[in-house]
């Protein structure tokens, strides 16, 4: 027993030795790792010796941006006097999660195999801010990855802005000899869709990413990307976006509980996530749709799928695009949380757009619509109905011979790529979308001979004699707000997009029709419940019709079958999908 004490102590004098020279060696990286975050900083050396060190290191940044063009506070839709005080790089919150470093190991692919382009298109951006974009991806994404820098100024009003940036960069290659900066630049303005092609086009790395032109791409924001890219060559990611406000430019978490998807009328809209008994919400998630417009996939991939849908206009809906592409073709997408790059959410577009045909609605609308019906068109099948319902404006929105129906190109791709049908997207991808048509027996205006049922404004419910009039009327079915209706196929509700809904008043004789909000509580709800028994909408509790009989007056009366006053037509009826 004693002949072993010499021994043990040995052993625990060899670990203490062994901790100290571990801990030396961390240190030893640690401080060598500010070494180089220094260094890169001094890139912004504008070689004038003479001044402090703070000014010598932004004097390039400083100068660059002073040529800013003097404009209004509204043109940029953020603080910009505030952005060029900021600098071209600052210190961001830690926004993920404290396992995304001290658990996760990242596999990466070595670099000559991931190198990777940066795509950002931008129209009037303001200097300080595409500057902050810029350096804060090249302090913050490790040398051998990041491939090169393709910058498309699409048509902006500050003229010498990529001159005068390329002069600056040129600093930055005396370190980063391996970063390539391509500077292209529309000469009529093409938007940001058409322009985030061409810049994948003149890519040469192995993935693209792309990016807006006011973020800031966090610590360690590309390592989980590409290690979940290096794993699936048909998969495409999201980092999680982490909001900037416009105003104060403060950095703040994003959410991570959050899924990217869309409704009916091909609007983004964020989507509650799931967690699964053991998925920590740090993981990689699916997600049906992208985290809006950055991110992040293999070029050959990316080209395969023809990119962009370069049908679609300036600005809107090519993520949307690519996302039902993508699913329906054999990729997947992913938000990856350990990922964060903060991005400005500005609170209205801060450009105009070019006037589309339909010069009554505003131009950006118009343009949006356009791009939703060529998403409907190319990818919705039978159940591009849905949207049209929803959206009945763009019928009227005239399109190219080849972008009508499947249009040539889309459907090529469909076949080379074996791509399913939109059905397998809502069964497989996103049930949140099905549900939501699963909800609905039918939708859409409610016709009465050539006169449409129509929800009046709250405001004008009471006459003069503030007797409650009944706030539902037959009126032309071609005013602009002219009320959608949605027949519930559970509830039988009928229900606007407000969600009030038309019922009976409790205990009203004769029976007295009403427009409430729609109720979930039991004995209410059944007021509010209508049978569809051929064109009649037939109400449960007292058997009888919703009826026109004299002119635009709406009344319950005993049905009658075959009677053209009790005949109401949805737009849309749908059939019960098993
Ligand atoms: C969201 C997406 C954006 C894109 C857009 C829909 C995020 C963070 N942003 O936009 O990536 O998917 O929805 O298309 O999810 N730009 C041009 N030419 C133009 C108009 C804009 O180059 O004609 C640039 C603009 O300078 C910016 C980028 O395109 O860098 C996106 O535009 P945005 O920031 O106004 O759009 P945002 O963030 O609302
Ligand atoms: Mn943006």
């Amino acid at each position: 027993m004693s002949g072993c004490m010499p021994l043990q102590r040995l052993h625990l004098c060899m670990i203490c030795a062994l901790c100290f020279v571990v801990c030396q060696f961390v240190f030893l990286l640690v401080l060598l790792q500010r070494e180089t975050f220094t260094g890169r900083l001094l890139l912004f050396d504008g070689g004038d010796h003479g001044k402090g060190k703070d000014e010598r290191r932004l004097f390039g940044w400083r100068e660059f941006i002073s040529h800013t063009p003097e404009q209004s506070a509204a043109f940029y839709q953020y603080n910009l006097q505030l952005s060029d005080r900021v600098g071209a790089v600052r210190w961001l919150p830690r926004t993920r999660h404290e396992s995304c470093d001290s658990q996760r190991t990242y596999s990466l692919p070595h670099a000559s195999r991931a190198k990777v382009s940066v795509v950002i298109s931008f129209h009037n951006e303001a200097r300080s801010m595409l500057l902050r974009t810029i350096i804060s991806l090249i302090s913050r994404t490790p040398e051998d990855y990041l491939h090169e820098l393709i910058l498309i100024d699409d048509a902006s009003q500050d003229v010498s802005l990529l001159d005068d940036l390329k002069k600056l960069m040129a600093k930055v290659y005396a370190t980063r000899g391996r970063l390539t900066l391509i500077c292209l630049r529309n000469v009529r303005r093409q938007g940001l869709i058409w322009s985030r092609n061409r810049g994948a086009e003149a890519a040469t790395g192995h993935f693209l990413l792309f990016l807006d032109s006011h973020c800031e791409v966090n610590e360690a924001w590309l390592e989980p990307l590409l290690d979940r890219l290096a794993l699936n060559a048909t998969l495409a990611v999201s980092p999680l976006l982490d909001p900037i406000d416009p105003t104060t430019l403060r950095y703040s978490k994003g959410n991570e509980l959050l899924k990217g998807g869309f409704d009916w009328s091909l609007h983004f809209h964020w989507l509650k996530r799931e967690l699964s008994a053991k998925e920590a919400p740090e993981q990689p998630y699916p997600s049906p749709a992208f985290a809006g417009g950055v991110l992040m996939i293999s070029r050959d991939w990316f080209l395969k799928l023809r990119g962009f849908n370069s049908r679609l206009k300036i600005w809107g809906g090519e993520s949307i695009e690519l996302a039902i592409k993508l699913w329906l073709c054999g990729g997947q997408i992913e938000i990856v949380p350990c990922s964060r790059i903060g991005h400005i959410f500005r609170p209205r577009h801060a450009f105009d757009f070019p006037p589309q045909f339909d010069h009554e609605s505003s131009a950006a609308l118009a343009t949006y619509l356009h791009n939703s019906k060529i998403i409907a068109e190319s990818w919705l099948d039978e159940y591009k109905n849905m949207f049209y319902v929803l959206k009945p404006a763009a019928r009227q929105i005239p399109l190219l011979p080849t972008d009508q129906e499947e249009d040539h190109p889309t459907r090529q791709l469909k076949l080379e790529l074996q791509c399913h049908r939109f059905d397998w997207y809502l069964r497989h991808v996103s049930p949140e979308l099905k549900a939501h048509f699963n909800e609905l027996a039918a939708m859409g205006t409610l016709k009465n001979g050539h006169r449409c049922l129509h929800a009046r404004r709250t405001d004008t419910d009471m006459d003069t004699d503030s007797e409650v009039k009944l706030p539902v009327i037959l009126d032309s079915c071609y005013l602009n707000d002219i009320t959608h209706w949605r027949l519930l196929r559970q509830s039988g509700q009928l229900s606007t997009a407000t969600e009030r809904c038309l019922g009976v008043e409790e205990n009203s004789q004769p029976p007295r029709l009403t427009l409430n909000a729609c109720s979930r509580h039991k004995t209410r709800k059944k007021a509010q419940r209508w049978l569809r028994r051929g064109t009649q909408l037939v109400h449960n509790e007292t058997h009888l019709c919703l009826d026109n009989p004299l002119k635009n007056q709406l009344v319950l009366s005993p049905c009658r079958s075959l009677a053209a006053s009790q005949s109401f037509q949805f737009a849309l009826e749908i059939e019960k999908q098993t």
